[in-house]
């Protein structure tokens, strides 16, 4: 099944300069950038954002975590799009992810573990929404899928 989701570079892999870095891990699986932009994240954008995490402990550290400098929002196309994209983030919490996975790989602290990635596909169509306007969801043919994706979904 083809799927989208909403990929966040957090603001501590912008300003440790990962951006690059994390990008080409999911460009070179061969997902699809449908999006991409960077922005600075204010109050109102990160309370919806984290709304469910609103009654958790944690959420004002998140709140500001995410407005403390600017993220890089994409939009990820691909089969099962929002597992493969969980799975090679790694586990919410660094040290239970596995090596090979960005956050095994490249974070120590669950509060600045990197990326962000929507957790189900219900989740990715109401984060796509919030994070883009339609128009921004860029819609064109790529030469590779014919190499990357099975022929029906080519
Ligand atoms: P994930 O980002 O892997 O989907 P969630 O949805 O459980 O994880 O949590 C959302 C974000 O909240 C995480 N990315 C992490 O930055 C933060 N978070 C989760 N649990 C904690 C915690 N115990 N303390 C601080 N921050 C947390």
């Amino acid at each position: 099944m083809i799927e989208r989701t909403l990929v966040l570079v957090k603001p501590d892999g912008v300003q440790r300069l990962l951006v690059g870095r994390i990008l080409t891990r999911y460009e070179e699986r061969g997902l699809k950038l449908v999006a991409l932009k960077l922005v600075s994240v204010d109050r109102r954008l990160a309370d919806r954002h984290y709304a469910v995490h609103r009654e958790r402990p944690f959420f004002r550290g998140l709140v500001e975590f995410i407005t403390s400098g600017p993220v890089v929002a994409l939009v990820l196309e691909g089969p099962d799009a929002v597992a493969v994209v969980r799975a090679m983030n790694g586990a919410t919490r660094p040290a239970q992810a596995d090596p090979g996975t960005i956050r095994g790989d490249l974070a120590l602290e669950t509060a600045q573990n990197l990326v962000h990635a929507s957790d189900s596909p219900e989740t990715a169509e109401a984060e796509l929404a919030l994070w883009f306007r339609p128009e921004e969801l860029v819609d064109y043919a790529r030469e590779v899928d014919r190499w990357v994706l099975a022929p029906a979904e080519a």
